[in-house]
């Protein structure tokens, strides 16, 4: 998991150069456009001596947090649109909008999870440290991630300004940006310093998941290809979004399950959601099954930033038996979700949803 550092620099994303060019698998090609967008967004920084030391930080911030991640947000923006359009719209010209629409999605990530990290006081991300957690970092990362946030609108209006779907585009951005800050604050409002299990239940989890993941991690990639395809009806977007924020939904709970059962070596991060007392799936079932004796012990020994007591909560989830739990739940989920699709995907490619459905479940990382 940890990241490739090639001979030519920092980044690290596979040089294709070798290889002729229609050998190259997608997610190769979506790697080779990263580069470039960088230079679009530092270029005239670079040049400028009175702000070039910032854009030589911002370049950094970019290669470090950007592109290290599964991109399975910026990928879909991809795969849905090729489902998307027909044949003849599939030109290398489009394909290419299409990776740099994926690598905004991949860049708004960035922004959220520098800020995320510090938020929640994790230690590494992508199996390095958490880019606040860096020598000479810290709480410069704060800005860091406004930045990131800007590089979004540098890109979109270089490659899109005068596509007829580019007000559609920023606004959707403008929009899901919004969606995941509500998420995060009532992620962080109900994980509030002392242990309150009152204020954790099953409908506040289902908000929090909702806002902070599934709208810019499922709807927002799909709905980046279907203004990109030309579809901007609303009755479309309403449908996709009922299937992407099931998606999102189940994505986020996965999460929550590795955040404890994960292995840190695969997933690239160490867990927090325990010290830092969040309202996440596996507290929420332990609540709903767990005697008043175990109750009390979850009570005395969730959220510290405590070893000892973490060993303590992580037992009574075991005793809960929620590993089996969550199989099970996985299961139902994929189900549930394979019948929503059949409802909802009416005009748009069941595929589509399909593809990327499978592209999470029974992840490990
Ligand atoms: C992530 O929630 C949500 C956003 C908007 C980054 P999280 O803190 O559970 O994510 P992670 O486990 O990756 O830190
Ligand atoms: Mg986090
Ligand atoms: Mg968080
Ligand atoms: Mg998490």
């Amino acid at each position: 998991m940890a990241a490739k550092v090639n001979e030519n620099g920092v980044h690290g994303l596979e040089p294709a150069t070798k290889k002729c060019r229609a050998e190259l698998t997608e997610l190769q090609k979506f790697d080779e456009v990263f580069q470039q967008l960088v230079d679009d967004i530092t270029k005239q920084g670079l040049k400028d001596g009175e702000i070039h030391d910032a854009f030589k930080w911002f370049k950094e911030v970019c290669e470090y947090n950007v592109p290290f991640g599964k991109k399975n947000r910026g990928m879909a923006v991809v795969s849905s649109y090729r489902y998307l359009v027909t044949e003849d719209k599939l030109t290398e010209d489009n394909l290419n909008k299409a990776r740099i629409l994926g690598w905004c999605v991949e860049w708004l990530q960035a922004f959220f999870l520098v800020a995320d990290d510090i938020m929640d006081h994790s230690f590494t991300r992508r199996g390095k440290p958490c880019w606040y957690k860096k020598e000479g970092v810290g709480l410069i990362a704060i800005n860091d991630s406004f930045f990131l946030e800007m590089c979004i609108y540098q890109i979109l209006k270089k490659y899109f300004r005068e596509e007829t779907y580019y007000i559609d585009i920023v606004e959707l951005f403008h929009e899901t940006t919004l969606q995941t800050e509500i998420g995060q604050n009532l992620d962080l409002i109900t994980a509030q310093d002392h242990v309150d299990f009152n204020s954790f239940s099953q409908e506040r989890y289902n908000a929090i998941v909702k806002w902070k993941t599934a709208f810019y991690s499922f709807y927002l990639p799909v709905a980046c290809a279907m203004y990109m395809a030309g579809i901007s009806d609303s009755e479309s977007h309403a449908n996709a979004k009922t299937i992407l924020l099931e998606m999102g939904h189940f994505f986020q709970v996965q999460d929550d399950y590795l955040d404890c059962y994960g292995d840190p070596a695969v997933i690239g991060k160490v867990g927090t959601d325990i010290q830092d007392n969040k309202c996440g799936w596996l507290i929420i079932q332990a609540l709903k099954r767990a005697s008043p004796e175990q109750i009390k012990i979850l009570e005395e020994n969730y959220a510290c930033h405590d070893d000892l007591k973490v060993a303590k909560v992580k037992e009574i989830f075991n005793q809960l038996k929620l590993s089996e739990l969550y199989t099970q739940y996985e299961e139902e989920s994929y189900q549930d979700l394979m019948q929503l699709i059949e409802k909802y995907s009416q005009n748009l490619p069941k595929q589509m949803f399909i593809a990327f459905a499978k592209k999470i479940y029974k992840r490990n990382r």
